[in-house]
C-alpha cells in the first residue's frame, strides 16, 4: 500500500467523506473502555489537537474496524490511538488496515483473567512487519503525549511551539 503523501488522493475519493477527519482517531474496543481512555481525550483537547472517539470492536465488529483503518488517512487522521482490554486485538487489527502510526493502550477490565497482562501481551506481541506502539497499562494520557510528539515532527500541528534553532 502506498503512503498518502506519495499517492495523491483522487478528488472523487475525498468527496465521499462529508467532512475532513480530526488529526487523531481514538478507538476503544467497548463502551466499557470509555472512562479509561478519557485521559487521552483530555490531554489532546488541552493541546488543541482535534480528535474523535469511536467504539469499534475487533472481535465483535471487525468490518467496521477494517473500514475505519482503510479510510482514516484519507480523512486526514495522522495518528491512531487504540485502547482495549482482555484479548486486545484492536490496535493490531487497525494497524493491519492502515499505514498510520498506531499507539495501543492496554486496559484493565473487570472481566480480565490476568489483571491487564493479557492486554499488554496482546498488544506488544505483534508479528514482524506490523508494528504497534504500546504504552503502559491504562496509559491513555501517555498515548496522547506520544501522539503530540509524533504530530510535532514534520509539519507539526496548529500551535506547535517553534523548533529551537541550533
Ligand atoms: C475488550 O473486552 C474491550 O476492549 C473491553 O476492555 C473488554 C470487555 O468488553 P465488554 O464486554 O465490557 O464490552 O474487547
Amino acid at each position: 500500500m502506498s503512503r498518502p503523501e506519495e499517492a495523491p488522493i483522487p478528488l472523487a475519493v475525498l468527496e465521499e467523506f462529508e467532512e475532513a477527519g480530526p488529526l487523531v482517531g481514538i478507538l476503544i474496543g467497548s463502551e466499557s473502555d470509555r472512562e479509561a481512555i478519557e485521559p487521552a481525550v483530555e490531554e489532546l483537547n488541552d493541546r488543541g489537537i482535534s480528535n474523535e472517539v469511536r467504539v469499534l470492536s475487533a472481535h465483535r465488529d471487525p468490518r467496521a474496524v477494517a473500514e475505519y483503518g482503510s479510510t482514516a488517512a484519507l480523512r486526514g487522521v495522522r495518528v491512531i490511538i487504540a485502547g482495549a482490554g482482555m484479548s486486545a486485538a484492536l490496535p493490531g487489527v487497525v494497524a493491519s488496515y492502515s499505514d498510520l502510526p498506531v499507539i495501543g493502550v492496554p486496559l484493565t477490565s473487570s472481566k480480565s483473567a490476568a489483571g491487564g497482562l493479557d492486554a499488554i501481551l496482546a498488544i506488544v506481541q505483534m508479528p514482524p512487519g506490523v508494528p504497534v506502539a504500546c504504552v503502559s497499562l491504562n496509559g491513555a494520557r501517555n498515548a496522547a503525549i506520544l501522539t503530540a510528539k509524533i504530530l510535532a515532527q514534520g509539519g507539526g500541528y496548529p500551535g506547535t511551539p517553534p523548533r529551537p534553532t541550533l
